[in-house]
């Protein structure tokens, strides 16, 4: 297919300057691969990673951005500022920040149009919890999200739309394959309807939740998915590999 596959890696706030010898070992392993890998560590780790990587394919994003370029926002970061760092990418409204932050659709719409201005591409997350699911709310859920949070402005090329269904984040838990399939055909439906064909075909899709070198390969096959954020399973070298090997 057209969609170049995605391996995302989501550090969330884990690592140190010692952490960089995983990368080491990527761009050793991986550092040429076919598909598209991509880090997203936490801030402090941008620069000395792009140090790092060197001219290896190996892109770097961050976990969030403030909506706004700059000003008085104590303890936030600029779109401008992650590109500045190295990031071509950025993780928008994770479930964490939209638990932890109280980050709303409109939140993450606002960041993303930042994004988009400093010429970032947004990885924007959508799933829904396990009460939802049971409540048979689950695409009523994802279709408010994906209208909500991604911006008109949007192409194929600088929007990744990422399903984490909430209950599978973390636990060992993932969704059936049959659950994955639904949702991602779904996802790819709605954008084609607001979006058009072409850049609703260009998206990438992504799952993430729970995915590791040992059920990375089947989720792969489903039908709309064309990678994986990765969560736990990306802070060592060697699982992400293995995923990475899955693709
Ligand atoms: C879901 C995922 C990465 P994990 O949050 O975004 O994390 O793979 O640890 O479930």
């Amino acid at each position: 297919g057209m969609r170049v596959k995605l391996a995302a890696g989501n550090w969330k706030m884990n690592g140190t300057r010692a952490a960089l010898a995983e990368i080491d070992t990527l761009v050793a392993a991986h550092g040429d691969a076919a598909i598209e890998i991509l880090i997203c560590p936490p801030a402090t780790l941008l620069a000395p990673m792009a140090e790092r990587i060197g001219t290896a394919k190996i892109a770097l994003g961050g976990q969030t951005c403030h909506p706004q370029a700059s000003g008085a926002h104590t303890g936030d970061i600029s779109a401008e500022m992650l590109a500045d760092a190295g990031a071509t990418h950025v993780i928008l409204g994770h479930s964490e920040r939209r638990a932890d932050h109280g980050e709303s659709d409109d939140t993450v719409r606002a960041q993303a149009r930042a994004a988009l201005a400093a010429g970032l591409t947004c990885i924007i997350c959508v799933g829904e919890t396990e009460a939802q699911r049971d409540a048979a709310n689950t695409l009523d859920i994802i279709s408010g999200q994906l209208a909500g949070s991604i911006p008109d402005l949007s192409t194929g090329e600088s929007l990744i739309v990422a399903y984490e269904p909430v209950w599978a984040i973390g636990t060992g838990r993932t969704p059936t394959l049959d659950q994955i399939g639904e949702v991602h055909d779904y996802i790819r439906a709605e954008l084609e309807r607001r979006f058009g064909a072409g850049v609703g075909r260009s998206v990438r899709l992504l799952y993430g939740g729970s995915v590791k070198p040992g059920n990375a390969a089947e989720i792969f096959a489903v039908s709309n998915v064309d990678g994986a954020l990765v969560g736990g399973a990306s802070l060592k070298a060697s699982d992400f590999g293995g995923i990475i090997d899955a693709l």
